[in-house]
């Protein structure tokens, strides 16, 4: 797995290394885990999915036969910084998809709902429709999803992946995405502060609890290939909601817990240029997409999850 140390590979790798066993999964990221890093135990190697010969030599060591290639900048630093997310979020992807090749792995490849942008149909966007995406993450997901269908049908590369919306957890922050108000609101929450949404009080995005996040992973990768219509970029949600009705959710659990707003006008157009919400039914019908949380499970299990963290953290 590349980029195993960010939100979705610090919950990946320890599932994964339950189902397969720790030494058949191999982490990998351009940061070096620390002691009281989850899933720490198990292989870890330095990779920097810009650089093949990094890949290529782990890929052969290890006798990979599946890659989870989750090495991203996701959106809001891509606009801050367009030229390194075009270099690591296409350049890296093309690396990893050659390895791939070379050497008959299947990839599993994320993409997001940044994939979209603001000419597609905004309420319950469809399977296939219009991407003309406008921000410069946007643009590498769509391009990502293209070069993957491209390597299945030119090359015979088992690539899959879906169309991630938003996502809530409470194991590894998320690291400069617009949907990171999602999960910021939990952790202040609990820490009975008013927290200030960079997001306007009714901007309305998909959004999935980790959990199913990581069974979408899973289950993708195991679908029976015979069923799949589609292969790359399968629309998957769990639930919809504007940062006033995540705060009336908290609010019902945390009777004095305040949301301000502070609209941060980048990651604002980012959102604004998003659908509202996505319809997931291709992947529903081809390998039983069926999500388990919604915003009131989400809410319940986030702030049992961290009334526990934060409480060992002040200890
Ligand atoms: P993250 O930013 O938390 O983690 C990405 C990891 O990649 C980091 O640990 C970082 O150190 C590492 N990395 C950065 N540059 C690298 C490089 N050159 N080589 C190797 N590693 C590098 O991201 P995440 O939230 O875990 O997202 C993983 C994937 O899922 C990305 O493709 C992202 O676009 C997609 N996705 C995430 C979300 C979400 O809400 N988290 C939603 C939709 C899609
Ligand atoms: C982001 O906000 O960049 C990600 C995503 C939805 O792709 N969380």
């Amino acid at each position: 797995m590349t980029g195993a140390l960010g939100q979705i590979g610090s919950e990946l790798v320890p599932a994964l290394r339950e189902r397969n066993g720790t030494d058949d999964v191999v982490a990998s990221d351009i940061r070096r885990p620390h002691a009281s890093t989850p899933g720490v135990q198990g292989p870890f190697e330095f990779v920097d999915c810009t650089n093949t010969r990094q890949l290529q030599e782990v890929v052969r060591r290890y006798n990979i036969d599946t890659i989870y290639h989750l090495a991203a900048i996701l959106s809001a630093v891509a606009e801050e910084k367009p030229l390194v997310a075009w270099q690591v979020n296409m350049g890296g992807l093309y690396n990893v998809l050659e390895v791939a090749r070379t050497n008959r792995c299947a990839l599993f490849v994320p993409s997001s709902i940044g994939a979209f942008g603001p000419t597609t149909p905004a309420d319950h966007t469809p399977q296939d429709t219009v991407q003309h995406p406008t921000t410069m993450y946007g643009i590498t997901k769509t391009a990502g999803e293209l070069l993957c269908n491209y390597y299945y049908v030119r090359f015979g590369v088992d690539t899959r992946g879906v169309r991630y919306p938003g996502l809530i957890s409470h194991i590894t922050p998320p690291a400069g995405g617009t949907t990171d108000y999602a999960v910021e609101i939990f952790y202040e929450a609990i820490r009975h502060r008013p927290y200030t949404s960079f997001l306007a009080a009714d901007t309305r995005l998909d959004m999935m609890y980790m959990p199913d996040a990581i069974k979408a992973a899973i289950d993708v990768m195991e679908a029976d290939a015979a069923r799949l219509i589609h292969r790359n970029a399968f629309n998957v949600t769990a639930m919809n909601f504007t940062p006033t009705e995540v705060a009336e959710a908290i609010r019902r659990r945390i009777p004095d817990f305040v949301i301000r707003y502070q609209i941060d006008p980048v990651r604002q157009a980012i959102a604004d240029s998003w659908p509202n919400s996505i319809d997931d039914s291709a992947a529903r019908e081809e390998w039983g997409w069926d999500p388990s949380y919604d915003l009131e499970t989400t809410t319940d299990d986030m702030l049992k999850h961290l009334e526990e963290k934060l409480a060992n953290d002040e200890e």
